[in-house]
C-alpha cells in the first residue's frame, strides 16, 4: 500500500496527474461491440450518439484467431471515429492471457487521447491493479498523453469479490466495477448455465399446510418465489465502490430476446446503486436507457418531497407518509440525477420538466 502522501503521485517521470475525483458523465449503459468483425465496427458512428460508453471489446467473445484483427480494430475506431460526448473504452483480455501486454500497449501508444477507460477483466486483487497502474504510466509517459487513463475492473472471481474493497482502494485510477456474472458463476463452482439473471431451482416455498390431524402435509404445489442469485455480490460490490468513491455497475445479461427478464435485472442493480449495465446487443441499449433513468413520477415526487421539507431538517406528513432528513436525501440522489442525464438530453429533460 502506498502512504497517503504518495498516492496521487504519478508512477512515471513524464505520466499525467492521476485525477482526485472520478467523473460522473452519463454512464447507463456500457455498449459492447466485437472490435474484429468488421461489419459491426462500420456501425459505430451510427451506435456512438445513442449510448453513453461504448466500449470496443477484445477479451471474451472474441475468438482465440481474432485477438490481433480486434486490437487493430480498436485502434482503427479509435483514430477514425468521433464520439462526441460519448465515452469510448476498451476491454483488453486478461492479466494472465499471452494478448494483454499487446492490448495494453497498443490502447495507451495508438488510440491517443480517444481512450477514456481500460476494462480489465479477472481482477483478483490490488496486485493486478498495481500492475496496470505502473504500466499505464510508463506508456502514458512514452505516449505524451495528457490526461490519465482510468481503470474499470469487473468483478468475477470468488477472490475478486473477496478482496473487492482492495481492488476499488489499489489506485487513483480506479473509475469504477462491474459484476461479471457469467465467470464468476463458473469460477464459483455454481451450477448455473447461463449468463446472468435469475434461475428457476434457486427459490423459497410457502411452509405446509396442516392437516386436521394437527401434522404437516408435505406436498408439492406449494407456492414458490424466485430469488436473485446476484443480490449479495452486487449490495458488497456497491458498498465498495460507495465507500472509495467509484461507481458500481451491473454487467452482461446473455438471454437478448427476453428484454422483460433483462429489465427485471438491470432495474434490480439501479434500485442497489448501480449506475449502469452491460448492453451487448442493440435492443438492450434501450432497457437500459428507460431503466437507469429515472423514472418521470420518482422525480416529480422527490421534488415535492425536497420542496416541502425547507431547510432539509425536521418531520412531516406528505400524502399520509413521514418525511424527515433522511427520505429528503433519497429524494436529492433521484433529482441530482435526474438533472444530470438531462444535461445531455433535452428529450429527457422534457419529461421532467426541466
Ligand atoms: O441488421 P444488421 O444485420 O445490419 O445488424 C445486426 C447486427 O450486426 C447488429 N448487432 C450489433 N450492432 C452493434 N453492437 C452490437 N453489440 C450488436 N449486436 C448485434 O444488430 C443487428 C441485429 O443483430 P442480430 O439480432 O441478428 O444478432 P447477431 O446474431 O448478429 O449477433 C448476436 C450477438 C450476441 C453475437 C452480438 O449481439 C454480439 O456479438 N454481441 C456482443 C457479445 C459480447 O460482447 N460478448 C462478450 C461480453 S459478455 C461476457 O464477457 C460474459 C458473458
Ligand atoms: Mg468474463
Amino acid at each position: 500500500m502506498r502512504p497517503a502522501k504518495d498516492f496521487f503521485r504519478p508512477l512515471a517521470v513524464g505520466a499525467p496527474e492521476p485525477i482526485r475525483e472520478v467523473p460522473f458523465p452519463p454512464s447507463r449503459m456500457i455498449h459492447f461491440f466485437p472490435a474484429a468483425n468488421e461489419k459491426m465496427r462500420s456501425k459505430v458512428p451510427a451506435i456512438a450518439p445513442t449510448v453513453d460508453i461504448l466500449l470496443a471489446n477484445l477479451e471474451d467473445g472474441v475468438p482465440a484467431d481474432q485477438k490481433e484483427a480486434a486490437r487493430a480494430g480498436l485502434v482503427e475506431v479509435a483514430q477514425t471515429v468521433d464520439f462526441g460526448q460519448t465515452q469510448f473504452w476498451t476491454r483488453v483480455n486478461s492479466l494472465d492471457s499471452p494478448w494483454a501486454l499487446d492490448d495494453i500497449t497498443a490502447a495507451v501508444l495508438e488510440c491517443g487521447e480517444a481512450l477514456d477507460v481500460i476494462m480489465i477483466p479477472k481482477v483478483e486483487g490490488p496486485e493486478d491493479i498495481h500492475y496496470v497502474d505502473r504500466l499505464l504510466a510508463q506508456l502514458e509517459a512514452k505516449s505524451g498523453r495528457t490526461r490519465p487513463l482510468l481503470v474499470h475492473a469487473i468483478l468475477e472471481t470468488a477472490r475478486g469479490v473477496a478482496n473487492v474493497e482492495e481492488i476499488c482502494a489499489a489506485s487513483p485510477r480506479m473509475q469504477g466495477l462491474s459484476l461479471g456474472p457469467a465467470d464468476l458463476a463458473a469460477n464459483r463452482r455454481m451450477k448455473t448455465t447461463r449468463v446472468g439473471g435469475g434461475h428457476p431451482g434457486y427459490l423459497v416455498r410457502e411452509d405446509p399446510p396442516v392437516g386436521d390431524d394437527g401434522e404437516t402435509v408435505i406436498d408439492a404445489t406449494r407456492a414458490t418465489h424466485q430469488q436473485d442469485l446476484w443480490h449479495y455480490t452486487i449490495a458488497r460490490m456497491v458498498d465498495a465502490c460507495v465507500t472509495h468513491g467509484i461507481l458500481p455497475f451491473y454487467g452482461p445479461f446473455g438471454d437478448i430476446k427476453d428484454t422483460v427478464a433483462c429489465e427485471d435485472q438491470f432495474r434490480n442493480a439501479y434500485l442497489l446503486g448501480c449506475v449502469g449495465a452491460w448492453s451487448l446487443h442493440p435492443v438492450q441499449i434501450d432497457v437500459a436507457k428507460k431503466v437507469f433513468s429515472p423514472d418521470p413520477a420518482d422525480v416529480a415526487h422527490a421534488q415535492r418531497v425536497i420542496e416541502a421539507m425547507g431547510d432539509g431538517t425536521g418531520a412531516l406528513m406528505l400524502d399520509g407518509k413521514m418525511e424527515d432528513d433522511a427520505s429528503v436525501k433519497q429524494c436529492h440522489v433521484v433529482v441530482e440525477l435526474a438533472k444530470r442525464l438531462s444535461e445531455r438530453d433535452p428529450e429527457l429533460a422534457a419529461t421532467y420538466g426541466f
